[in-house]
């Protein structure tokens, strides 16, 4: 989960097809599955891919209620983006307890100076 164009889909694309597109489409709502084998395990994955444009507070707190594992996506040049990814934590926490969560901080190619990547990385040590 995470704003609109941070890269959410691009994500899940890399990870379980090795592809990366540079166009942009806009998700609505894609179920993608990875099949994995971990130390003899067979494991299954839904991944919901969500949208970032047509959330409504109703569909995220669905989306909340049906995920195991969160993924919280945010763009490194973009702190709203990164306040998103707060609100985001916040209300899994209040809604599910203790799930885990992992908060990506992504497009760090497009950084133009050190000074922005040093305060994203304190930003990132405060949501922890
Ligand atoms: N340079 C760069 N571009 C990226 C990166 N990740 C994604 N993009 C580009 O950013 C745009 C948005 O990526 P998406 O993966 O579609 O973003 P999204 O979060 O799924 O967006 P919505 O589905 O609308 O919520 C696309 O044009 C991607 O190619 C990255 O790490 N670096
Ligand atoms: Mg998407």
């Amino acid at each position: 989960m995470g704003a609109a164009k941070v890269g959410k889909s691009a994500i899940i694309h890399k990870f379980l097809y090795n592809t990366f597109t540079p166009k942009y489409k806009r998700t609505v709502e894609e179920m993608h599955h990875g099949d994995f084998n971990v130390s003899g395990i067979h494991l299954i994955l839904d991944i919901l891919d969500t949208s970032g444009w047509y959330e409504f507070p109703a569909m995220r707190e669905l989306y909340i209620k049906s995920g195991g594992a969160f993924i919280l996506v945010y763009d490194v040049n973009d702190s709203n983006t990164f306040l998103e990814v707060k609100a985001l934590r916040a209300q899994i926490h209040s809604t599910k307890g203790a799930v885990p969560i992992v908060v990506v901080g992504n497009k760090i190619d497009l950084v133009e100076t050190e000074k922005e990547v040093s305060f994203s990385r304190i930003r990132l040590k405060l949501l922890f």
